[in-house]
């Protein structure tokens, strides 16, 4: 049934269709394109039954058709691939932890799986200079891990750290949760090895090992949020932070969206250089998590908005000192109604598990409509009003979590299943008038980069996004980015129907 809505507005844009038809000018893998995938790399370096856990990501909503994972060991072996695959013009998706979020490391047809699993052996560490050189294929976590021994820690976190790899945090320029503190990736890459898809396997060793060189362009920073678009990342070269050693964590209760804007103001000006974190989530989220995850709230009373606030130093009494004056004065000021202070690891915890656990939780709905958007602060929250009007009681939630201190918002509408009168479009013909009415799509991102957002603030375009990729984007820029993916990849075959 047509359901008209509040806010109706026909957009003049115009969409160009998502590219789902197979590309026939890519082979399909035959049984000796196989017996030499085995000779370059081994038997036990290909992979053909199976694979489902490389053909879907992690929501379960990207399901691709591919049939064959290879799994090389080195750079050299990745050079070899590439230079087969790109004479033999079968196509490639590069994937690493395969916890992306847009679809990106997913084939969309036959498109051979290159994991980068096995490339994990190469470790360097100065701890002088505190500056990393490590195989593209190790965890996050595990990388963490082994800095620690060092006292320092990766400038990074994120809650897939378990499971995604640093060439895919730099192929996405992966956010996260510190943000905020250390900047962005583009603050931290030094250099990377990247093989080219084309017929000699290119292999290239851009920027340096050290921390300053400005002796050309940047070329490793082409490759950060690249999506496996230009090249495969074999090695990266960057530099971890020392690792701090106290840590506060805070659960703050809210009652307006503006007074969560005046926290964060008051954050950065009072705790300043001990910020390490200021994350979000609203009354819908913390409902959802209860419900779906059984994790309660920390707060007693409910409050429709908590922030989530962390400091590290390497001074607790003056960590502590700045911390307490800072809740004392939120307090005088009522810019809180409830406030705890994690008085052990433990605590503190519980108050990251609730955060952490956000994107479990929406899945458990049945289907998740993932937004990640960045926006100006006076519209960060609007956006999650406006949409909760629009899809009405069509959506089971709408809820919103994310970096707020970055002005990123993560807002996730739910269903029980798919749902298409909740995604694109009516059609309605009432003769003579030809009715568009579009409930979330383009409408929301239009809504985003009219409002000064951008459509992805951290996941990337992948498949999700991609008939809404030229949004906010000048034609100039997305004719370089055009000549740059020809000069690297020339036949195209690098994570075709995808970002570029
Ligand atoms: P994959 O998912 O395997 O691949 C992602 C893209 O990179 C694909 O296009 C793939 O082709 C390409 N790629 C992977 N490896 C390489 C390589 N070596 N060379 C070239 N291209 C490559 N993201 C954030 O930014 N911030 C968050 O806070 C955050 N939290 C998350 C929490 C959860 C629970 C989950 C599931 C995801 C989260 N993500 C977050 C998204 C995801 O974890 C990141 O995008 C991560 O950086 C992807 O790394 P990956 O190794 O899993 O890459
Ligand atoms: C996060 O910040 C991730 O938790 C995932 O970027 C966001 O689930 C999401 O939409
Ligand atoms: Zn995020």
């Amino acid at each position: 049934m047509l359901n008209i809505l509040p806010r109706i507005r026909i957009p003049l844009r115009c969409y160009s269709a998502v590219l789902t038809a197979r590309n026939e000018n890519f082979a399909k893998v035959k049984q000796s394109d196989i017996m030499a995938f085995e000779n370059f790399l081994g038997k036990d370096g290909v992979q053909k039954d199976d694979i489902s856990n490389h053909t879907t990501d992690w929501t379960g909503q990207f399901k691709g058709h591919g049939s064959l994972v290879l799994y090389p060991k080195s750079t050299d072996e990745v050079s070899a691939i590439l230079a087969y695959c790109s004479k033999n013009k079968l196509a490639v998706v590069p994937q690493g932890g395969n916890t992306g979020l847009v679809g990106g490391s997913i084939p969309v047809h036959d498109e051979i799986i290159l994991s980068m699993n096995k490339i994990s052996q190469q470790f360097a560490f100065d701890d002088t200079m505190g500056i990393l050189k490590c195989d593209a294929g190790f965890i996050l976590e595990e990388l963490d891990n082994k800095l620690a021994k060092h006292g320092y820690m990766m400038p990074f976190d994120l809650g897939a750290k378990g499971s995604c790899q640093i060439g895919g945090n730099i192929a996405t320029c992966a956010g996260g949760i510190r943000l905020i503190r250390y900047g962005s990736l583009h603050a931290h890459l030094l250099g990377v090895t990247v093989v080219l898809p084309d017929e000699q396997g290119s292999v290239l060793h851009l920027g340096s090992d050290i921390r300053k060189d400005n002796t050309s362009l940047h070329t490793p920073h082409l490759f950060l949020g690249s999506e496996g678009q230009l090249g495969v990342i074999t090695s990266v070269t960057m530099t971890a932070v020392p690792r701090p050693k106290s840590v506060q964590s805070a659960m703050l209760g809210v009652q307006s969206f503006e007074k969560c804007c005046e926290v964060l103001k008051l954050a950065k000006s009072r705790l300043c250089e001990v910020l390490s974190s200021f994350e979000f989530l609203d009354d819908a989220i913390m409902e959802c998590l209860k419900t779906n995850l059984g994790l309660h709230p920390v707060l007693n009373s409910p409050t429709p908005f908590s922030i989530l606030v962390e400091t590290s130093g390497s001074n607790e009494d003056h960590d502590m000192e700045k911390m307490s004056a800072f809740l004392d004065e939120l307090l005088s000021k009522k810019l809180i109604v409830d406030g705890v202070l994690a008085g052990s690891s433990a605590d503190a915890a519980k108050m990251w598990k609730l955060r952490e656990s956000a994107p479990l939780a929406v899945t458990r709905d049945g289907y998740v409509y993932k937004h990640d958007v960045s926006l100006p602060l006076n519209s960060y929250y609007e956006l999650t009003n406006v949409m909760k009007e629009r899809c009405g009681d069509l959506a089971k939630r709408v809820v919103t979590y994310g970096h707020l201190g970055d002005g990123n918002t993560h807002l996730n509408i739910t269903s029980s299943k798919q749902n298409e009168n909740l995604e694109k479009l009516y059609v309605s013909i009432l003769i003579p008038i030809l009715l568009l009415i579009f409930r979330m799509y383009p409408f929301l991102y239009e809504w985003v980069v009219a409002h000064g957002g951008s459509i992805s603030a951290e996941h990337g375009i992948g498949q999700l996004k991609l008939p809404y990729s030229n949004l906010g984007k000048e034609s100039e820029e997305r004719l370089l980015t055009k000549k740059l993916k020809n000069i690297f990849d020339p036949n195209g075959i690098l994570n075709p129907y995808k970002m570029i």
